[in-house]
């Protein structure tokens, strides 16, 4: 990658990966985009402009008026704001992905897509899940994310484009707040127990899913990006993860920080049901062995740096 093209920049992954990828980079060489402008380091810390991703032409105008060689396709809905609109998460996180693939196919760009562990559904085993496997997703996010995958590897096929991609796990940071999404509790607890010092969990008690320290995910987009063609057998829809638990585990980390810290719930439904969907750990020896994917962080350890960085008040 030399000169990169972010979609989706104003979200979780995308404040987080445009100033990694500015460190590596060069604040220049990456160009940020999203629906909006908002004040900060996405907007300030390098070249920005406003894209509707539903325009594939507007995609193909700044891929080449700023020479981008890679489009890393971040923008979409989560998933329980996609149930909540399941027409606007179509069009936004499956037409958004056809459009930027036709750009990225008409100037030669490689191609990052952010597939998901919502890719698999209620018939996928749920435990240590295979990296080919039944993909029967229950949710418009998660059907739109099997289509990303499959489109990504037609595009590869049929047009030899460059398409490369991951199914994230929940997404764990201190920076920009995930919005929408079935993890994010994971996410707000660290933030109501610096906070609160208490937290009442949407998920239920016993119910797992894959997660990762945002450090390790910047890190994997960059190694698969970088990672010699010849060496992978898949191409998109790698399964990655670094830990599964379940909220009565993160609050047991958070208590070795904060003993006094309470853990109480009120279920959503809604949501439980997304969780309930997805699988409890991923198997993730394709990623391991086709580019390296070695991520550092472990619950407590993730936990430690949550509370020290993230503000007090
Ligand atoms: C969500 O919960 O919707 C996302 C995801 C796992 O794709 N964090």
């Amino acid at each position: 990658m030399k000169k990169i093209l972010l979609t989706g920049s104003n979200g979780q992954i995308g404040v987080a990966l445009a100033e990694h990828l500015r460190k590596i980079y060069g604040a220049n060489n990456v160009t940020a985009t999203d629906i909006a402008k908002v004040p900060g380091s996405v907007s300030e810390g390098g070249p920005f402009a406003i894209l509707d991703v539903r325009d594939g032409k507007a995609i193909g105008e700044l891929l080449a008026s700023t020479g981008a060689d890679t489009l890393i396709h971040l923008a979409g809905l989560l998933s329980a704001k996609s149930e909540m609109n399941p027409q606007l998460a179509w069009d936004t996180n499956a037409n958004g992905l056809y459009a930027a693939l036709e750009a990225a196919r008409e100037h030669g760009c490689a191609f990052f897509f952010p597939s998901s562990i919502a890719a698999f559904g209620p018939s996928t085993p749920h435990k240590n899940t295979p990296q080919d496997t039944i993909q029967h997703p229950a949710t418009i996010y998660g059907i739109a994310k099997v289509a990303g995958e499959l489109l990504c590897d037609y595009y590869h096929l049929k047009y030899g484009l460059d398409t490369r991609g991951v199914r994230f796990p929940g997404l764990i940071s201190y920076t920009a707040p995930p919005g929408g999404g079935t993890t994010d509790y994971a996410v707000h607890i660290y933030r109501d127990a610096v906070k609160k010092g208490s937290y009442v969990s949407y998920i239920g008690k016993g119910t797992y899913m894959d997660m990762m320290y945002m450090p390790d995910a910047l890190d994997a987009v960059v190694r698969l990006m970088e990672a010699d063609p010849g060496k992978l057998v898949h191409r998109n829809g790698f399964n990655i993860s670094a830990m599964s638990f379940e909220p009565e585990e993160i609050a047991a980390s958070i208590r070795r920080v904060i003993p006094a810290f309470t853990l109480t719930y009120d279920v959503d439904p809604a949501r439980q049901a997304i969780a309930d969907s997805w699988p409890d750990s991923l198997d993730c020896t394709a990623a391991r062995t086709e580019w390296g994917f070695s991520p550092e962080y472990d619950l407590d350890t993730m936990t430690k740096d949550m509370l020290e960085k993230l503000p007090k008040a």
